[in-house]
């Protein structure tokens, strides 16, 4: 996708910003090609939308109190998670419906994380199955889950996802119900005629399920009942990882940790879920500490420039996910632009390791970065 945001062949020269320049021109430009109900089910958030917007404004509460006359005239992005090499410590966050934005779907995303030598999490409730996605490259990858009722199908996807070669179990903990999404009610959302939740296909027996049963298949499929104590029974289902996704509390992330997971990502769903979440980044650094090493701390959630990513992980993040930039990508130029969403996030944060005075990003500590004092 040249910087024009052109990538040839498809129909509609929508008008768009000349150059897509930051995550809020893909945006723009992901809104003037989709279908507005696709772009509202993808940029949603619960209710009110205070959470949405919240995760994205608290990043500016943080300042970078950056340090000067280091050299920094190859900044390092490269470390690993899980024990997992990755050149980026920006992972793609499991969102559902990838072929709703555009037919390189899943296999798209999948292809774009590996040629920029990071992670996709794929989600359950992906439009591609997860066999698929998993042929379509060798790079490490991670499976997103959500536990049903039906434990025996939950089994099955988690036996499926290790025999397909997934590197680690993503199990979200943060949709026990299906937040309100009220455009999507309004608007009477539903999955296009051809898409299906790929993965629940036998499951949802009923004929091909669609989006307009999304909060449906939650009522009747997710297990509102899962507690701290199926974190040992999800552990042994594998020999993957755990990774418990959707917390933002100190005091719960110390029992996951007491459980065995090996890692926490602290995320509020985008702000779909509960309305009135406190921002994920104002919940990574009592996380980190509550965590004390034992296990890697991710954050999602409003994660828009490479500054934002930088915050993260100097207050502790090993590593984020962004969710919504890579659809907006995949949404304008499919593979091609979600390799372009991904590259340009990893040029603002080597831009602003620079200017931060970090060569790595081992050297992104709490004391780079602290709350701007009111004036
Ligand atoms: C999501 N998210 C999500 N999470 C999950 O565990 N399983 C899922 O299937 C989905 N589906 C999904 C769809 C869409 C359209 C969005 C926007 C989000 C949440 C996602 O993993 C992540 O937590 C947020 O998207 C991160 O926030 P940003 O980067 O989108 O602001
Ligand atoms: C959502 C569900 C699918 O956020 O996770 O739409």
């Amino acid at each position: 996708v040249g910087k024009d945001g052109k990538n040839g062949g498809r129909e509609g020269k929508a008008k768009r910003p000349r150059k897509l320049l930051t995550i809020a021109d893909w945006q723009r430009a992901a809104r003037q090609r989709l279908p507005r109900p696709a772009y509202d089910y993808f940029r949603s958030g619960a209710d009110d939308e205070l959470t949405l917007e919240r995760n994205e404004r608290a990043y500016d509460d943080w300042v970078i109190w950056y340090r000067v006359l280091r050299d920094v005239s190859a900044p390092r992005l490269a470390t690993t998670v899980l024990g997992q090499e990755i050149q980026s410590p920006i992972l793609i966050a499991p969102t559902a419906y990838h072929r709703m934005a555009h037919p390189d779907g899943e296999l798209g995303t999948a292809r774009a994380a590996a040629a920029r030598g990071t992670i996709l999490v794929a989600s359950t409730l992906a439009t591609t199955s997860l066999e698929e996605i998993a042929e379509a490259t060798r790079a490490p990858k991670w499976f997103q889950l959500y536990v049903h009722k039906d434990r025996g199908f939950t089994k099955s996807l988690v036996e499926r996802a290790e025999a397909a070669g997934y590197d680690a179990i993503v199990v979200t903990v943060d949709t026990p119900v299906l937040g309100r999404r009220l455009r999507d009610e309004r608007g009477g959302f539903g999955l296009p005629e051809g898409l299906r939740m790929e993965n629940l296909v036998a499951a949802l027996a009923e004929g091909p399920p669609d989006g307009s049963t999304l909060s449906h298949y939650v009522a009747d499929r997710h297990d509102a009942s899962l507690t701290f104590a199926d974190l040992a029974w999800l552990r042994e289902l594998s020999h993957m990882p755990v990774v418990v996704k959707g917390v933002v509390r100190a005091d719960d992330a110390a029992a996951c940790v007491s459980a065995g997971v090996a890692g926490i990502i602290v995320s509020n769903h985008g702000g779909r879920q509960l309305d009135g979440a406190p921002a994920t980044i104002d919940a990574v650094s009592g996380v980190v500490d509550a965590v004390g090493g034992r296990a890697d701390v991710l954050v999602d959630g409003g994660i828009r420039r490479g500054t934002d990513v930088l915050k993260a992980l100097a207050l502790g993040a090993r590593a984020v996910l962004v969710g919504r930039p890579v659809l907006w990508g995949l949404a304008v130029g499919g593979e091609a632009g979600v390799v372009a969403v991904l590259e340009l996030l990893d040029k603002e944060l080597a831009r602003a390791m620079a200017l931060a005075g970090c060569a790595s990003v081992a050297e992104l500590d709490r004391g780079l970065v602290a709350r701007s004092r009111a004036r």
